[in-house]
């Protein structure tokens, strides 16, 4: 049979941190596919387990242990199982392992398998991989592209500066296309790199491809932006919306939030902060913007703003179903940011993706700090209908390889798909 899975072969390769990562070669009788993954910085604390060597090799970052896991725990149990047989394998997956997040196996063996399976299966169909994955997808909603949110300036860890914001990302919402969309966020780009230029600022770029200039504070960084998006010749809070990932659970120190200039906000402070700064700017997203186990804070922010502001649960929800579910019980925020390597394989990931989507809550595909030039997001986020994707800056190839895949799909779609014909709810 020709859909019949042959062969895995694992290889370490280097990501755009020069970390290393994993990267899986998988064949049927008359195709091969490859699919290759990411690594967080600012990860959750209850992300699926990423295995590492440990020692001194390779500041105790090689991926031998894993490839070692692949080749001689989880290919031979593969082998023969046909392509078309995506939820099988991801269950077979982790059930080896055997633990709830995936620890003995770590997520980076079963992922790298997972979305290579997809791609092969594709493949065997002869069709597009977004093609192949919307079968997955429960929706009755038509296929859409979805709004780049695209972070021209990294602080947090992401940066060498004093910026607490992790990522202050742009939304072209006015644009009909995503190409449109791309050139008004590339346009804003260049013109920021003039600003920041301008005022004597560096403009190095951080992990994500946006500029890290050592400002002084937060609202700075926001009002540089808007000055970038006039010059560009757009209006912002009509044609580009401002996006905000604090990734607050990293400043977050004795039930408080510190923040480099020294002032300490509790968490109902924060929450003061966050309706003062969605008042005064155009922000219709903040993820993030409290602590990954301040439930009541996160309850609190969306009583106070989740009529009008997304609110994005990244390592709040880290794509898990289950910590998914108590957030919407709880309605401690109203849109999850997906990330396949945070769960491990991507049947769990369209699991939390239709959960999400079933409870209206939007959803935001997304990369990873360290990255590859694998761009199977750009393909899932189409797919699964996504309102929203973040891959970074308009600089990095890493980051640009995601936006460029978006152009290609997009010529393969109808007149019209461009999810803000539909209107981000949040954008008014
Ligand atoms: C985030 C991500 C991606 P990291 O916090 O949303 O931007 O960062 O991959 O470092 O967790
Ligand atoms: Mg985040």
């Amino acid at each position: 049979m020709t859909n019949k899975i042959e062969n895995i072969k694992a290889r370490q390769i280097f990501d755009s941190r020069g970390n290393p990562t994993i990267e899986v070669d998988i064949f049927s009788k008359n195709n091969f596919a490859r699919a290759s993954i990411p690594s967080g910085a600012s990860t959750g604390k209850y992300e699926a387990i990423e295995l590492r060597d440990g020692g001194n090799s390779l500041m105790g970052k090689g991926v031998s242990k894993v490839i070692d896991i692949i080749e001689n725990k989880l290919k031979n149990q593969i082998i023969g199982m046909s392509v078309f047989d995506q939820e099988e394998i991801d269950f077979k997956m982790c059930q080896l392992d055997g633990t709830d997040n995936k620890s003995l196996f770590g997520a980076n063996s079963i992922l790298p398998i997972s979305l290579a399976v997809a791609r092969l299966a594709s493949q065997i169909k002869e069709i597009e991989l977004f093609e192949y994955l919307s079968t997955f997808c429960k929706s009755n909603q038509s296929v859409t592209t979805p709004i780049p949110l695209m972070n021209i300036l990294n602080g947090g860890s992401h940066a060498d500066n004093l910026v607490d914001v992790q990522e202050f990302m742009i939304a072209p919402t006015s644009a009909r296309t995503f190409k449109e969309a791309l050139i008004m966020g590339v346009e804003v780009f260049h013109n920021l790199k003039g600003v920041l230029k301008s005022k004597g600022f560096s403009t190095n770029v951080g992990d994500e491809g946006g500029f890290a200039p050592n400002l002084k504070t937060n609202e700075e960084a926001l009002d540089l932006i808007l000055l970038a998006i006039e010059k560009s010749g757009y209006k912002a809070g009509e044609d580009i919306y401002l996006a905000i990932d604090a990734a607050s659970s990293e400043f977050y120190k004795n039930n408080n939030y510190c923040f480099n200039n020294g002032d300490i906000l509790s968490s109902s402070e924060m929450v003061g902060f966050w309706k003062n700064w969605t008042n005064k700017y155009p922000i219709f997203s903040i993820e993030d913007g409290l602590h990954e186990d301040d439930w009541d804070g996160w309850i609190n922010l969306t009583e106070q703003i989740g009529e009008k502001v997304q609110l994005v649960g990244d390592d709040l929800f880290v794509t898990n179903i289950k910590r998914l579910k108590k957030g919407v019980s709880n309605k401690a925020s109203n849109s999850i940011l997906i990330k396949p390597n945070q769960i491990g394989t991507l049947s769990e990931t369209f699991n939390t993706m239709t959960f999400a989507k079933e409870n209206n809550f939007t959803t935001i595909m997304s990369h990873r700090s360290g990255e590859t030039e694998d761009t199977f997001i750009s393909d899932l986020a189409v797919a699964f209908r996504c309102s929203q994707i973040k891959t970074g800056s308009c600089s990095r190839t890493d980051r640009v390889a995601k936006y460029n895949q978006l152009l290609r799909i997009e010529e393969k779609l109808v007149k019209n798909t461009f999810f803000s014909v539909e209107k981000l709810k949040y954008c008014k």
